[in-house]
């Protein structure tokens, strides 16, 4: 199939992509703001290759979508498919430097080794992850609830670690049928859970001072920098489109430090 995207903000047009439900939701809970273009370099929007071999090739593709509204500098779902071999929805929300808000961010992962899936409103500022405490005070009912539904998806890197919230939702699933129904079932509403707290946060969010700003200025460009510096989709990105392109997404695209 030859699709060609015009902006960001095109339909993504996937066959068979796992998460198309969870962007729906998303879409739908985004439909009550004024979302404006977010533009991305064409050679971003959509990007193919066919690996595997002669008897069994597989078409692997990576859209990018995005968008943007006031409170709120960016909005970027990053969208892997390849048939029957794996699904990647990689979603992250930046707020304006403007308001005191966390980040969003979701990595839903279908690899041929099982599912891994992780969802969290992160620190600006590292140094004070408490910059938003009244955050996390509405964000742990929420993730208590689902998380006590899922297993546990083991250690993340130390250093990692200052990037988190208390409310990380973190599991890992094998590829069953009931995997799947788990998705369904708990990781969908929980998706729509911390998105609806995310984007209530950011409708009530009222500016802060220059000085402020200038301090989440940094806080994003230090969790910018460590996000482009250990992206676990380097390796796979790298396998499919090259070294030249992987890199140029990752900085100018995935984690772009403006
Ligand atoms: N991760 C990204 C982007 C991806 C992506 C832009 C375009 O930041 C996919 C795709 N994540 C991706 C893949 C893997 C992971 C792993 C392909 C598997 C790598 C592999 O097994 O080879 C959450 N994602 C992970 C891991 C963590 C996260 C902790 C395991 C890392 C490891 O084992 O080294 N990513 C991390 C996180 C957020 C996030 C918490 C935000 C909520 O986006």
């Amino acid at each position: 199939m030859t699709l060609t995207r015009l902006n960001s903000l095109s339909p993504l047009n996937l066959k068979d992509w796992l998460w198309q439900p969870i962007f729906n939701d998303m879409l739908e809970l985004l439909s009550i703001f004024k979302l404006q273009n977010y533009p991305i370099p064409v050679e971003f929007l959509y990007k193919r290759v066919v690996t595997g071999n002669s008897k069994k090739p597989i078409e692997i593709t990576t859209s990018t979508w995005a968008s943007k509204f006031d409170k709120v500098k960016q909005i970027r779902a990053a969208c892997v498919e390849g048939k029957g071999y794996l699904s990647v929805l990689n979603l992250v929300i930046i707020p304006s430097i403007d308001y005191n808000l966390p980040f969003f961010g979701a990595d839903f992962v279908t690899l041929p080794n099982g599912h891994l899936l992780a969802l969290d409103l992160q620190p600006v500022l590292k140094s004070d992850r408490f910059h938003t405490a009244d955050v996390w005070q509405k964000l742990l009912p929420i993730h208590n609830r689902w998380q006590s539904l899922l297993p546990d998806g083991g250690d993340i890197p130390t250093e990692a670690k200052p990037y988190f919230s208390p409310g990380f939702l973190w599991t890992r699933l094998p590829l069953e049928k009931n995997s799947n129904l788990t998705i369904q079932e708990v990781i969908r509403p929980a998706f729509r859970e911390y998105l609806s707290l995310y984007l209530e946060l950011a409708s009530n969010a009222e500016r802060v001072s220059k000085d402020f700003s200038l301090k989440l200025q940094a806080g994003q460009k230090s969790y910018l920098n460590y996000r482009s510096y250990k992206d676990p989709a380097r390796g796979m990105l790298t396998r499919f489109y090259g070294k030249e392109w992987t890199e140029d997404y990752i900085h100018k695209v995935l984690f772009k430090i403006d």
